[in-house]
């Protein structure tokens, strides 16, 4: 259940029925440092991914910070947690506060450049079971992120996320939608995504 406090003098409601999607702009007030010490300081790694027998690299940097002895599949990768950074614990209390919700991983994702991106997919592991809330945090080059109804795909809503900006995703939301970071040919800066999550099932 979406929580009347999500909403504070920069959220707006993007998506609201069965399906809660709200955007807080500049939850985050100094990004830019924030940006530049998770860049330099978080172990992030090329992951590969094998479709139709050829193997490609994950078109972007990840890594997995998350409490002792859990496991995430995504993207049919299997990742072993790394032990909580102390700037993510520090930004995953601020977000529980702000959404009485109560994370026990992140993952964390760096796009270098406008060539990398993620595909439409959704969060919908069953690791995180039904209705999961997803505390999505952008940091740095602002990038257009697309959100489609699986079952009707010309019901998209696009939205800009910039530096510091806070996406919230509860409710049927991974169920009825899939989303996407759009590959971009202008000029960007890299951008860090951290994406807050609570595994259920191990
Ligand atoms: O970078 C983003 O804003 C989205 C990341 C994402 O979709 C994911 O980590 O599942």
């Amino acid at each position: 259940m979406i929580q009347n406090n999500f909403l504070g003098p920069h959220s707006s409601v993007i998506l609201d029925d069965e399906c809660h999607v709200r955007l807080i702009s500049s939850f985050v007030s100094n990004p830019t440092s924030v940006f530049k010490e998770l860049q330099e300081e978080l172990l992030w790694r090329q992951d590969k991914i094998t479709l139709y027998g050829k193997t490609h690299d994950v078109p972007r940097l990840q890594a997995w910070y998350a409490d002792p002895g859990l496991t995430y599949t995504y993207s049919h990768i299997q990742l072993s947690p790394l032990p909580w950074y102390p700037l993510l614990i520090e930004l995953k209390k601020q977000i529980e506060k702000h959404t009485n919700e109560s994370f026990n991983s992140v993952l964390c994702n760096y796009y270098r450049t406008g060539n990398d991106y993620v595909a439409w997919h959704a969060d919908d592991e069953k690791e995180l079971g039904i209705q999961p809330t997803i505390a999505s945090l952008s940091l740095g080059g602002a990038r257009k992120f697309v959100l489609r109804e699986k079952k009707k795909k010309t019901n998209k809503i696009e939205l800009n996320l910039g530096s510091g900006d806070l996406l919230l995703m509860s409710g049927r939301t991974q169920e009825i939608f899939e989303h996407q970071i759009v590959k971009t040919k202008k000029e960007v800066e890299g951008r860090i995504n951290l994406t807050f999550r609570r595994i259920i099932i191990s």
